[in-house]
C-alpha cells in the first residue's frame, strides 16, 4: 500500500476488511500505475491527431515542439482547456437534464413531479424579468425557455443567467476582454474546436476560452442544475442529518444512491418510505429500509430532507465491503467501474440508471422520469429480493457516524442571519468575522483522505474565516464534526460567540458540486451591497484534494469571477512556465483572481488567510 495512515479511521478499517476479503481497491491501483507517466503529470502529451501521440522533452534534451510544431505552452493549455471544457459539459449536461424535466413539468406533460418552492420559482424569475404576476404554470414556462435557450441561442449576448445573476462589475470586465459566456452548449464546443489541430495555439487565447467556458458552466449550467432543482425539490433549509459508513443498518435493507441527479434519489428516497415496500422488506427478514446518500447525489438528498451520507468520493467501494449493501443505484459522474469487481465479491446489486453511464457487469435499469415512481419502486425491490443473498460472515459496519446540520441555501443563510446578509456585511466590516472561504472538490487517492478538507477548514475557522462548501469536502466536514453546532467550539473567539447568537456551525454545508453557484451568490451580493467587485473581498477558495475535471472548471470559474483559489494537487500544467505563470501570477490583473498550487494543508491555510488578509485591509482602508 502507498499509503498506511488514514485520516478517517472508517477508511482505515475498511481497506483492511478489503484486504481480507480479498478485494482490491483504488489504493492499490494507484500504486500499480506507479509511476505515472511524467509527461501526462506536467500536461506536455499530445494527441489530438494522429501525426503523434507528441510529448515534449521538460529537460530540453528530446524534442521540444510536436510534429505540427506545437509548443509546450500550446499542449498544455490546448490540454487544460479541454479538461474545463469536459467538467463544463458534465455539469451543464445535469443542469440540462433537470431544466427539460422542468420544462415539461411546467407544460403540464410531467406529472410525476411538482413545482415545490413557487416562492423560490418567483424569485427566479423575477431575476430573469419574467412577469410573476401571472399563473405559477405560464412564469414557470417562461423561465424553462430561458434556461433552455442559453443551452442553444445563436446570438453574442452574455447567457440570460449569466446576465441576471452576476454583479455588474464582472459582466463589465467579462464583457471587455470576450470571455461573457454566450451559449453553453457553445462553449464548450468552441473550446473542442479550438483545441483541435491547427487551430488556436496561442496558450493565452486559449486560456481566455477555458475561462469562458467555465464561466457558461458556473453562472449558467451549474446555476441552472440549482435553481430548478430548488424549485422542483424544495430549496434547502437546515436539517439534522449524519454522515459515514455507520448509517447503513445490519437489520434493515440498505440502498445507497450515488452520483449527482437529484431526478432519481429523489424518487429512490419517496419509494423507500412507501409502506407497501417496507412491509415487502420486513418479509424479506428486514426490519425496514435505510436510503443512505454517496458524493453528491448524498448532498442532494441531505440537504433537502436530513437523509443520511454513507460517504464520500473514496468510500464508495467501502460500503459494498461492508457486506451490508444491498445495491448501489448509480447515476452519473464520479461513479468508479470497480464498483461491479468490488460487488463481485459480496453480494451487492450495482444498478445504473443513465443511458448516459452504464458500467459493465452491473444491472442496467433505465430511469425515465415519465415513470419515475414506478422505476424507483423497480429498483427498491430488486435491493429487498437482494437482502436474503447477504453472506452473514462478511458483514461489518463500522459504527462511527456523526452527526451535523446541512442545508444552508443562500436563503437559508439569510434567514439564519435575520432577513438579509446585512449582519454578516457588519461583521466582515468589524472583524468579528474575518473573511469568508469557499472549500469545495473530491477526494483524491493520491492524498490522505480527509485531511486536507478538514485541516484547512479548521485553521480557517480557528482564524475567525467563516467557511462554507460543497461537494464531497462537505462529506469530510461533516463526518469530522464540523457541522455540528458544537463545531463552534474549534473556531476564534468571535467566530464563536456569533454561531452561537445565530445557532449555527463555524462550517456552512451549501450543497453538491453543481451547488457552487450558492457561493458565487453569496460573494455577489456582499460585493454588490458593499458596492466593490467581489476580487476586493476578503474572500478565498480551495479543492484541497481536487480529481475530477469538473473541479477544474469550479475553481476556473472562481478565479474568473475574482476569486483566489488554492488547488491542494497540481493539474497537468507544470510543463510550461508561460501557462504557470498565467494562472497563478498574470490572470490576476485580467480577471480579478488567480490561482495557486500548495498540498500543505497548513501552507493552503496560510495562503488564504494571507489573501484575506490584504483584502480586508485594502477594503476597509478604501472604505475608511
Ligand atoms: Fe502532435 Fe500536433 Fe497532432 Fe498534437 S496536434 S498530436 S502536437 S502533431
Ligand atoms: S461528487 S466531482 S468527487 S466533489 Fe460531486 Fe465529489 Fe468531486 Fe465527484
Amino acid at each position: 500500500m502507498i499509503r498506511k495512515k488514514f485520516y478517517d479511521k472508517v477508511t482505515q478499517e475498511g481497506i483492511k476488511k478489503a484486504h481480507s476479503d480479498g478485494v482490491e481497491t483504488i489504493w492499490d491501483r494507484l500504486e500499480a500505475q506507479q509511476p505515472q507517466c511524467g509527461f501526462g503529470q506536467l500536461g506536455l502529451c499530445c494527441r489530438n491527431c494522429n501525426m503523434g501521440p507528441c510529448r515534449i522533452d521538460p529537460f530540453g534534451e528530446g524534442p521540444s515542439k510536436g510534429v505540427c510544431g506545437a509548443t509546450a505552452a500550446t499542449i498544455v493549455s490546448r490540454n487544460l482547456v479541454r479538461m474545463i471544457a469536459a467538467g463544463a459539459a458534465s455539469h451543464s449536461d445535469h443542469g440540462r437534464e433537470i431544466a427539460l424535466a422542468f420544462k415539461e413539468i411546467a407544460e403540464g406533460e410531467l406529472q410525476r413531479y411538482e413545482i415545490k418552492d413557487q416562492a423560490k420559482l418567483k424569485q427566479v424569475a423575477s431575476k430573469l424579468e419574467v412577469d410573476t404576476n401571472r399563473e405559477i404554470k405560464q412564469i414557470a414556462e417562461d423561465v424553462a425557455k430561458i434556461a433552455l435557450l442559453d443551452f442553444g441561442k445563436q446570438d453574442e449576448k452574455i447567457l440570460a443567467f449569466a446576465n441576471a445573476y452576476a454583479p455588474e462589475s464582472l459582466k463589465k470586465l467579462w464583457k471587455s476582454i470576450n470571455v461573457a459566456p454566450r451559449n453553453i452548449d457553445r462553449e464548450v464546443t468552441e473550446s473542442m474546436h479550438r483545441t483541435h489541430m491547427g487551430v488556436d495555439a496561442d496558450h493565452f487565447n486559449l486560456s481566455l476560452q477555458g475561462i469562458r467556458t467555465a464561466l457558461s458552466d458556473g453562472w449558467g449550467g451549474s446555476l441552472i442544475g440549482s435553481e430548478f432543482s430548488d424549485v422542483m425539490f424544495g430549496t434547502p433549509q437546515p436539517v439534522q442529518s449524519y454522515a459515514n459508513l455507520g448509517v447503513l443498518e445490519e437489520d434493515k435493507v440498505n440502498v445507497i444512491t450515488h452520483g449527482h441527479l437529484p431526478i432519481l434519489s429523489e424518487k429512490i428516497v419517496e419509494a423507500a418510505e412507501d409502506e407497501e415496500m417496507i412491509e415487502l422488506a420486513k418479509s424479506k427478514g428486514a426490519a425496514g429500509i435505510v436510503v443512505a446518500g454517496m458524493c453528491c447525489t448524498g448532498n442532494e438528498i441531505t440537504m433537502r430532507h436530513g437523509i443520511p451520507t454513507a460517504g464520500n468520493f473514496l468510500q464508495q467501494e467501502l460500503a459494498i465491503v461492508t457486506g451490508a449493501l444491498d445495491a448501489m443505484v448509480v447515476d452519473y459522474q464520479c461513479i468508479m467501474p470497480s464498483l461491479v469487481d468490488v460487488a463481485d465479491c459480496y453480494h451487492t446489486k450495482i444498478i445504473t440508471t443513465s443511458e448516459k453511464a452504464k458500467i459493465p457487469g452491473a444491472e442496467h435499469i433505465e430511469f425515465y422520469p415519465q415513470q419515475a415512481d414506478e422505476i424507483a419502486r423497480k429498483i427498491i425491490k430488486r435491493a429487498i429480493e437482494n437482502y436474503p443473498a447477504r453472506a452473514k460472515d462478511k458483514i461489518k459496519i463500522p459504527s462511527e457516524k456523526m452527526d451535523g446540520i446541512v442545508g444552508f441555501s443562500v436563503e437559508a443563510i439569510v434567514e439564519a442571519l435575520g432577513g438579509s446578509l446585512n449582519p454578516l456585511i457588519e461583521a466582515i466590516k468589524k472583524g468579528t468575522i474575518k473573511g469568508i472561504a469557499g472549500i469545495v472538490g473530491c477526494n483524491n487517492p493520491k492524498i490522505e483522505q480527509d485531511k486536507s478538507h478538514i485541516e484547512v477548514a479548521k485553521e480557517l475557522i480557528a482564524n475567525d474565516i467563516l467557511v462554507v462548501g460543497t461537494g464531497c469536502w462537505s462529506i469530510a466536514a461533516m463526518k469530522a464534526g464540523l457541522f455540528k453546532l458544537e463545531g463552534a467550539e474549534l473556531a476564534g473567539e468571535s467566530l464563536k460567540t456569533i454561531c452561537r447568537q445565530l445557532g449555527i456551525p463555524p462550517c456552512l454545508h451549501m450543497g453538491s458540486c453543481v451547488d457552487n453557484a450558492r457561493i458565487l451568490a453569496v460573494i455577489s451580493a456582499i460585493a454588490e451591497t458593499l458596492g466593490v467587485k467581489t476580487s476586493d473581498l476578503p474572500v478565498a477558495g480551495a479543492a484541497p484534494e481536487w480529481m475530477s475535471e469538473k473541479a477544474v472548471a469550479i475553481g476556473t470559474y472562481f478565479v474568473a469571477s475574482g476569486i483566489f483559489t488554492v488547488l491542494g494537487n497540481t493539474p497537468p500544467i507544470l510543463g510550461s512556465v508561460e501557462v504557470v505563470k498565467l494562472l497563478t501570477k498574470d490572470i490576476e490583473k485580467v480577471i480579478g483572481g488567480k490561482f495557486a498550487v500548495e498540498s500543505n494543508p497548513h501552507k493552503i491555510a496560510e495562503l488564504m488567510l494571507r489573501h484575506i488578509q490584504i483584502k480586508r485591509e485594502q477594503l476597509l482602508g478604501k472604505r475608511g
